[in-house]
């Protein structure tokens, strides 16, 4: 079951969008305002996006490569740079921006005189209540995006029957973009919205009132007057993927039972199937649940900890992995499934290079792996067009994904100059192996990561030139998105990055192993040993830290954001304290060095640094970032931002699985129990978090002390445990050897299996 401290609240509406509390199931979303006299919920479709009609084919450009290649090999960066952007760099404009669908007003006039105010997002529900008192009458509103029946849900009563009169109407902000058509009939309004481009989309309303009156209002409408209750479920459709979305919205509306109850129970047993499975104690600070959550934030601004909300923010990015990628087309996109506005930052896309693959850094080890199966989708939809632009702009078999995305699967570049960037492939392609590992599925392996990976290899094979002193290097290649000093001015695009490095590093390898374990291919393994063996190895600089580039260049930006050559800690793992422990060391000393300039200067960036410090062990260090990230970089309702004041989703998820790399790690053949527990949480909890190699892990700690641990596997094998203390162990009552802080437990399939400390369990 959830802890009780599960719950975000505020004692005032938001005053701004960015301040609501999100609700959503995978598709439909509603960032819910709270206004007392007027209610706004602003609403969303993971499907409405501009563009779909646009041109996205890319002309041949491959037989430029060979100039571009010779300039960067010799140093011309600057030449080099202009002609990649030039010749091999996309459209104009970027990928095309998602958008709102419109709101849903609930105004409720002569309320602003209220008292008792009081909004909450429930996240083991996912149900948001605003209740206020005004005259002597307590009203209430609960809303919730269900999953079960695919609507947004809203309940609103007053406990004085007869005292609830409100106008509920449903409209879009003026976009000349977009025609639209508001209709009302009966108790049911909505509108449909046809972009220039082509995409149409709908959103109707149902409503039933219990006692007074209701009468359609202007437009899209009903007004309700003197009632005890009313129900409302919204249904919303584009034609993304099935034509005639009225019809779907009638359908829908048609089918859904108007029983608020039942709505509620099936919401909430399909919510708590996932939420559930993980819960987290970090200790409670005494009286901080009876605070506001931005009296909380505005504690820990102040430099005072707050236990419980590392948890909560712990939790709220489970929760809003949930509401953003289940059971839906599309992957969580840079605000997740929320947006306001016609023209939001970065279009609200898809972001390839750190910000989508953060999204889903949570899901495997947060016990959420269907949230990531949207990404998945999203990938494989993208393979045709990706082969297709790794053909006409590299002149290479295999696919190739530009920087940005959008959900009309063109793979096309559109970021002007960033886009000259090949490693995104290679870095999405990571989640699939992941998943593999969490989950040691043979078949997905055959049926879906080998098949990815395979494509990513071919472009490599293709790709990769040899430089003068003959090692395999990548040109052009791109550390994004930092910049090398040289030339008249800083210059991104060089020889051999190490994060591209490092990705064709872990593509290679997977493959020979994957082509091994699985029997196919035999004849690329000798190809990509070859390749293996010739690669541009990675280099330490002059300061001791882990060049960032092949050669030792000084940084465009010294404390940039991005930390793109330390994935080989963190959510890599290439470079541990027994592999490759000089360079491990080097990439500690350049986290050190961006640190010390400037970086972590936006809440994604930051949340990063929280697992790099976990990788490096270093509990306090990890715990500074986290409580950095709450206090500068989250609105009233704990959403991530970007400055100036943006919502970015990312840096909940990287929060998120910071405070997991914390409390478990299990990359490289170890399951490490606590690596990095702070002296802040010295008691407390976890269950339900997963471990690569099929297993779930429970941890009790108590003084700072892991006092007791149950697995459970889902497979048989033999699972390696990092114990964070010395001293002797038992299994299920049995003396556990331990060799040097690492015991070894025989698991069955579906067995459990209790590990204490032998002093506890001799107490
Ligand atoms: C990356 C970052 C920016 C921003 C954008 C959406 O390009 O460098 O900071 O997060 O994505």
């Amino acid at each position: 079951m959830a802890s009780h401290g599960d719950r975000l609240w505020l004692a005032a509406p938001a005053a701004r969008w960015l301040d609501a509390f999100p609700l959503g199931n995978g598709r439909l979303g509603a960032m819910v305002l709270g206004g007392v006299e007027r209610e706004r919920l602003a609403l969303n479709h993971e499907n409405l996006w501009r563009g779909k009609t646009r041109d996205r084919e890319v002309a041949p450009a491959a037989q430029h490569l060979p100039d571009i290649r010779e300039a960067l090999l010799a140093g011309r960066l600057t030449e080099g740079a202009e002609l990649a952007t030039t010749y091999l760099s996309g459209h104009e404009r970027r990928v095309q921006p998602y958008q709102p669908v419109g709101d849903l007003t609930i105004r409720c006039d002569g309320h602003a005189d209220v008292t008792d105010y009081r909004r909450t997002l429930e996240l083991a529900t996912g149900i948001c209540t605003v209740s206020y008192r005004h005259g002597g009458t307590t009203y209430t509103r609960e809303t919730f995006a269900s999953a079960e029946h695919g609507g947004i849900v809203v309940r609103m009563a007053a406990d004085t029957p007869g005292l609830l009169t409100a106008t509920i109407a449903l409209d879009r902000i003026d976009d000349p973009e977009c025609t639209l058509h508001r209709w009302t009939d009966g108790n049911r309004f909505g509108f449909e919205g046809r972009f220039v481009e082509g995409v149409t989309f709908a959103a109707e309303a149902r409503v039933v009132v219990q006692g007074g009156t209701c009468v359609p209002g202007a437009g899209a409408a009903l007004e309700i007057a003197g009632a005890d209750e009313f129900l409302l479920v919204l249904a919303m459709a584009v034609d993304y993927s099935s034509p005639d979305p009225v019809g779907q919205c009638a359908a829908q509306l048609d089918a859904v039972p108007l029983d608020f109850r039942l709505l509620r129970e099936a919401h909430v047993a399909e919510h708590r199937a996932l939420y559930d499975r993980v819960t987290l104690d970090l200790g409670q600070t005494p009286d901080a649940e009876a605070l506001p959550l931005n009296e909380r934030i505005a504690r820990v601004r102040d430099g005072h900890d707050d236990v419980g909300l590392a948890a909560l923010f712990f939790q709220l990015g489970r929760y809003l992995l949930m509401a953003s990628s289940r059971h839906c087309e599309q992957p969580a996109n840079l605000q997740g499934l929320w947006n306001e506005d016609l023209e939001p930052a970065w279009n609200a896309d898809f972001h390839h290079d750190i910000n989508l693959q953060m999204n889903y850094w949570p899901a495997e080890v947060c016990n959420l792996p269907e949230c990531a199966e949207p990404l998945f989708a999203y990938l494989k939809r993208n393979i045709p067009a990706a082969a297709q632009v790794a053909r006409n702009l590299y002149g290479c078999r295999g696919i190739y994904l530009a920087i940005t995305g959008d959900v009309w699967n063109a793979a096309t570049p559109e970021a002007p100059g960033w886009d000259v960037w090949t490693g995104a492939a290679a870095w999405l392609a990571e989640h699939l192996w992941w998943r593999y590992e969490y989950t040691c599925d043979d078949a997905f392996l055959h049926d879906e990561v080998y098949p990815f990976y395979r494509l990513v290899a071919e472009f490599y094979e293709d790709y990769l030139v040899r430089d003068a002193q003959g090692r395999l290097v990548p040109v052009p290649s791109q550390s994004p998105e930092n910049s090398v000093v040289g030339g008249a001015s800083p210059v991104t695009l060089c020889v051999g990055a190490t994060m591209d490095l490092l990705l064709i590093r872990d593509v290679l390898t997977r493959c020979l192993q994957m082509s091994e374990q699985l029997g196919v291919d035999a004849d690329r393994r000798a190809v990509w040993q070859g390749m293996l063996r010739a690669l541009a190895p990675l280099q330490i600089g002059k300061f001791g830290q882990l060049q960032e580039w092949l050669e030792d260049y000084e940084e465009g930006e010294p404390g940039h954001r991005h930390v793109s050559h330390l994935i080989g800690v963190f959510p890599g793992d290439q470079m541990t304290p027994e592999r490759l422990p000089e360079f491990y060391q080097a990439a500690r000393v350049s986290l050190e060095r961006r640190l010390a300039q400037g970086g972590g200067h936006t809440g994604w960036s930051r949340s990063w640094v929280i697992g790099l410090w976990a990788r490096f062990f270093e509990a306090e260090r990890a715990h500074e970032d986290l409580l950095h990230l709450i206090a500068d970089w989250v609105t009233d309702s704990m959403l991530d931002l970007h400055p100036p004041q943006i919502f970015q989703i990312d840096g909940n998820f990287g929060g998120t699985a910071g405070i997991a790399e914390m409390l478990l790690q299990s990359h490289g053949g170890v399951v490490r129990l606590l690596p990095a527990l702070p002296a802040a949480w010295s008691s407390g909890f976890v269950t339900g978090l997963r471990a690569r190699g099929g297993l779930a892990v429970d941890m009790t700690w108590r003084e700072g002390r892991l006092r007791e641990v149950r697995l459970n596997s889902a497979r048989d094998g033999v699972c390696r445990l990092a114990w964070p203390e010395d001293g002797a162990l038992t299994c299920n009552g049995q003396y556990l050897p331990m060799c040097e802080g690492i015991c070894e437990v025989a698991v069955e399939a579906g067995a459990h299996y209790l590990l204490q400390p032998a002093a506890a369990f001799t107490r």
